[in-house]
């Protein structure tokens, strides 16, 4: 006998310990591939927001270039205007919804945790890591998203560099797993031990305790937790009869028509005084040298253009508002900028990531973008960015800058 007994200490290390009838492979693969479409659905969007975000642009990025694994990021379109309320309405909702698969899938392997004897060989040390692995980045990911769209974030660290990371962590976690679980999936299938009590399998209790369900029912029931979450969180983004049903959507209920919309940061948590919105407010309009100011007054005798378009937070809420402002093209030509590349926006916001962005030539170009000074036909509120803030079809909101001051063309 070496250091370690053959024997498992009495106690979880025992298969007799676990006495559910219905833990098999069988009924843990058919969770993981359910758990599986969920994950394919939320890796992508989850890259694609990163996408959106344009960090390759001005000081968009918040993560620092040459640290980004993403090595190339497609450049996002501005149609459909809803395109990210669509992609993080999909990412966020269907991140609640792994809560429910997650638990699933993780006490249908449970007694694996625990399995005697503990690992002996590199091999073995290395698959139980690589599961370690596995479970840590997917409980992290779900951890820090969920709070993070339940506006309470008690972690002192960044949420977009933390989820990121995690976000590749996760993902390369996923694909080791699946492609050395593959043949386990299949033999569970071919050899259809749902029904046939195929001694070998390892999550199979060898004194099962009565049977209260079925293996389907456990998936049934799996099932309609993922849909109870899914009904309760989607009408935050979806919009319609659900909004009123996104309980678990902070800022997801609520009156959407006109004005009275969520607000993502108020003018107060700003540090945005009457003052710096009053008379003495200009808007300063830069381009290669050139510098136009304007006044509030001018800024409404300009052309003004009225436009459907989306606030879509990475938080998941997102409404649709109708905006009217002046075209961010009809001010590039005031500064002679015919042909801008980019656009860089500055806030009054005296700090804060957010107090600044820059957009793409898409956006800057699309005739929608505006810079607003009216929502659902009313003064912009103070809370919504009065004096002027922009407003651009499909991306993030967090670009879609509050109280600005000064519009650069590049
Ligand atoms: N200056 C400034 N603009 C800002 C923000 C901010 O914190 N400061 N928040 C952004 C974010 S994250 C979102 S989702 C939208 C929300 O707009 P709303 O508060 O009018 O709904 O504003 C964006 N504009
Ligand atoms: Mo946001």
């Amino acid at each position: 006998m070496g250091l370690i007994p053959d024997e498992a200490p009495p106690g979880p290390a025992r298969p007799e310990f676990w006495r559910s009838p219905v833990r098999s492979t069988w009924l843990t693969t058919s969770i993981g591939l359910v758990l599986l479409v969920a994950i394919v659905i939320v890796s992508v969007t989850g890259f694609l927001s990163h996408a959106a975000y344009q960090p390759d642009l001005g000081r968009n990025a918040l993560i620092p270039r040459d640290l980004d694994l993403q090595l190339f990021v497609v450049p996002w379109p501005t149609s459909p205007s809803w395109l990210y309320a669509a992609t993080q309405g999909a990412h966020v909702t269907v991140g609640l919804v792994l809560v429910p698969l997650l638990l699933f899938k993780l006490w249908s392997v449970i007694p694996m945790l625990f399995r005697w004897p503990p690992p002996t060989t590199p091999a073995a040390a290395l698959e139980k890591l690589a599961n370690l692995l596995l479970v840590g980045s997917a409980l992290f990911q779900v951890l820090t998203g969920l709070t993070n769209a339940q506006l309470f974030y008690p972690w002192h660290f960044n949420f977009v560099v933390a989820h990121y990371y995690g976000a590749w962590i996760f993902t390369a976690s996923v694909v080791f797993h699946v492609v050395t679980r593959v043949p386990t999936m299949r033999a569970a299938y071919r050899t259809r031990n749902e029904i046939l009590g195929l001694a070998d399998d390892p999550l199979r209790s060898p004194d099962p305790g009565p049977t209260t369900i079925t293996r389907r029912g456990v998936l049934g029931v799996m099932g309609a937790a993922a849909g109870a979450v899914a009904i309760t969180s989607v009408g935050q983004s979806a919009g319609g009869p659900l909004r009123e049903l996104a309980l678990l959507a902070p800022r997801g209920r609520g009156e959407v028509d006109g004005p009275r919309f969520p607000v993502n940061k108020t003018a107060a948590v700003a540090a945005i005084t009457p003052e710096m919105v009053g008379d003495a407010w200009r808007l300063q309009v830069m381009a290669a040298g050139r510098a136009v100011e304007l006044t509030r007054d001018e800024l409404l005798a300009m052309p003004q253009r009225t436009e459907r378009l989306p606030i879509a937070c990475v938080e998941g809420w997102s409404t649709m508002q109708t905006w009217t402002g002046v075209r961010l093209t009809d001010l590039a030509r005031l500064v002679g900028a015919a042909d801008p590349a980019s656009m860089h926006v500055v806030s009054l916001q005296p700090r804060g990531a957010f107090k600044q962005t820059t957009i793409g030539r898409a956006q800057v170009r699309d005739e929608r973008s505006l810079l607003a000074l009216a929502v659902g036909g009313v003064e912009l509120p103070l809370d919504h960015g009065y004096p002027a803030r922009l407003i651009v079809p499909a991306l993030p909101g967090v670009h879609n800058t509050k109280w600005v001051a000064t519009v650069e063309f590049a």
